[in-house]
């Protein structure tokens, strides 16, 4: 089986530090938990950034400090969010695009979320698969519902997203798919020949997805932008979460991927 490529979702917009204390918020601690993610298996980082105050944001000039800092520790692969928080509107969930990172997220289509509604319509979707190939930046499908799967493939029948296709599954967020093996197996059944996938479950489904999307070949994303603890009535850190998944997996004799392994296998240049 390939190497397991382990995605830490550091920092996400829908948690606090009243959530948990263990919550990367600076620039400098979203630096120090990629780089502690990494040392403990991860090969990309899913970031968000906060403000002074600690409130979701897409600002250009937070990513590009917290992307400063993740750079000054490892090389662990970078992966903006373009979906930021509920709410923000396209031009501010792009910012992050333009510093060129190797990754970016895309969701392709609406979906309830939570209270919220995560707005994604038709032309955003294009418009933010166009900004990603003009700036060089691959896009990690990010998938809350089926429906999403045929919506990217409809992007690449018409030429505005290229190259090896990955997808990720979000499954669990009250409003889209729930978390579950046979739903996952649908998901699976519906990608493109090659694609490669990851599957992330939301709270209290983090572990028995992880298990699943190691067992069959895919990919895991943990941290605590989906999930902050680590069994009932304990909190989690980023790196407990990444290293429970990476010995699970050597378990089920199944390597873990380094960076540069996880560019190859992505088609990322190294
Ligand atoms: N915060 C959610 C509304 C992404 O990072 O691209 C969207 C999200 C997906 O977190
Ligand atoms: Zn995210």
């Amino acid at each position: 089986m390939n190497p397991l490529i382990i995605t830490a979702a550091l920092v996400g917009a829908e948690v606090s530090r009243e959530d948990t204390p263990h919550l990367p918020v600076t620039p400098e601690e979203i630096g120090e938990s990629a780089a502690q993610a990494r040392e403990a298996g991860a090969s990309i980082a899913h970031i968000h950034v906060r403000d002074k105050a600690g409130r979701p944001s897409q600002d250009r000039e937070l990513y590009r400090q917290a992307i400063r800092e993740i750079r000054k520790r490892c090389d662990i692969i970078i992966q903006v969010s373009t979906g930021g928080a509920v709410g923000m509107t396209a031009e501010e969930r792009l910012q992050p695009v333009t510093l060129q990172p190797e990754m970016a997220t895309l969701t392709t289509g609406t979906v309830n979320f939570a209270d919220g509604v995560f707005y994604n319509p038709p032309g955003d979707i294009r418009r933010f698969a166009k900004e990603m190939r003009h700036y060089g930046v691959k896009p990690e499908f990010e998938i809350f519902d089926v429906g999403m799967v045929g919506t990217a493939k409809h992007l690449v029948e018409k030429g505005w997203v290229t190259g090896p296709l990955h997808f990720d599954f979000v499954m669990g967020v009250p409003g889209g798919i729930p978390a579950g093996g046979k739903h996952l197996l649908h998901l699976i059944d519906q990608l493109p020949e090659g694609s490669t996938w990851s599957v992330a479950g939301i709270g209290r489904y983090q572990l028995p997805m992880s298990a699943l999307g190691i067992a069959l070949g895919g990919h895991v994303r943990v941290g605590l932008e989906d999930n902050l603890y680590y069994r009932k009535g304990e909190l989690a850190t980023n790196t407990q979460l990444v290293a429970r998944v990476q010995r699970i997996a050597s378990e089920l004799e199944r390597k873990t991927a380094v960076p540069e392994e996880a560019r190859s296998i992505l088609g990322l240049p190294s």
